[in-house]
């Protein structure tokens, strides 16, 4: 079962086709300045209506997970991708043997999709509900006011397992990300999610990962998301992005605020996008939390960087420490 965080993702809109060919494009271009290469592809217009299976299940380990097809739950769950426009209808089945429900961050949705017992709207062990979530363009209301639109890094988890706010199935890895992109948005070459979990991240042992490769030149997104009971600092080495909607400037005068550290509390999400290795080369680039005594817990990864030969310089994997204090199992 893949639970390394390597998210299959479902792409709405056209895009995925896009995707495996632009990775073939880029390889033969690694090595090269970032943005050497041919124009960025971007997101297309919304208005699409999708539909798609979901499945909540549980894990060998006693954990929990969602995924696209039985048997294939990952801890985050699949990465499901949206364009400002689009509807998405997820028939959702419950595999296990308690009550389970999905509720979205950001999205639209009516009370029936809310995924909390207030309303009924959980799914009994065995049952299945539809779920429709819908996401809009920004625009101009008749009062005058603007309308945001729904783009941004978003994120679904569970809201009934354990106690109504669902905080044993957050602990036990039901959740993912969600992407809703504006038209015009850059795509990236692959996207990673990290979820820090009370001290854990993508509710694997402390000290193991997980880790996340790509080579100099890559265009990698990551979306970052935080639950549990604490405050973190995300924070990469080597890479920088801009702390608004895309992670990205938008040119020479967007005056947000270029970091590579940020705080990030329960139910938090952001994303953004980095060229691998930019102006700092291949190599094994942490990221962590920055709360030392939480780094110093196991709440760390690499985004391992390779040359076009494939090598990371200075790199020789190794075994995972054995976790010493603060492991946190669920
Ligand atoms: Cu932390």
């Amino acid at each position: 079962m893949d639970r390394r965080g390597f998210n299959r993702r479902v792409l709405l809109g056209g895009a995925a086709v896009a995707t495996s060919l632009s990775l073939g494009s880029e390889a033969t271009g690694a090595g090269q300045a970032a943005g050497s290469g041919a124009a960025a592809r971007t997101a297309p217009a919304g208005g699409a209506v999708r539909h798609i299976k979901l499945y909540a299940e549980k894990l060998a380990d006693g954990q929990m997970g969602y995924g696209f097809e039985k048997g294939k739950a990952t801890i985050p769950g699949p990465l499901i991708e949206l364009n400002e426009g689009d509807t998405l209808h997820i028939e959702f089945e419950n595999t296990t043997d308690v009550a389970v429900s999905l509720h979205v961050h950001g999205l639209d949705y009516e009370i029936t999709s809310d995924g909390t017992k207030l309303n009924k709207s959980d799914v009994e062990p065995g049952a299945t509900r539809t779920y429709t979530w819908r996401t809009h363009a920004p625009g101009r209301r008749k009062d005058g006011t603007w309308r945001a639109g729904s783009a941004g890094y978003w994120h679904y988890h569970d809201h009934v397992v354990g106690t109504e706010h669902g905080t044993g199935g957050l602990r036990k890895g039901l959740y993912g990300p969600v992407i809703v992109r504006r038209k015009g948005d850059i795509l990236p070459d692959r996207t990673h999610t990290v979820v820090f979990n009370d001290l854990l991240i993508n509710n694997r042992a402390p000290h193991t990962g997980p880790n996340f490769e790509a080579t100099v030149g890559d265009r990698v997104e990551f979306v970052v998301i935080t639950h549990g009971e604490y405050y973190h600092t995300f924070h990469m080495h080597g890479h920088r992005w801009a702390d608004n909607r895309t992670g990205m400037l938008t040119g020479p005068d967007d005056p947000s605020q270029v970091i590579d550290n940020k705080i990030t509390g329960p139910a938090d999400s952001f994303g953004f996008q980095v060229i691998a290795g930019e102006g700092v080369g291949a190599g094994a680039w942490m990221y962590h939390c920055h709360v030392q005594s939480h780094s110093d817990m196991g709440m760390v990864g690499l985004f391992l960087v390779k040359k076009a030969d494939g090598t990371i310089p200075g790199y020789e994997p190794h075994e995972p420490h054995e976790p010493h204090q603060g492991a946190h199992q669920h």
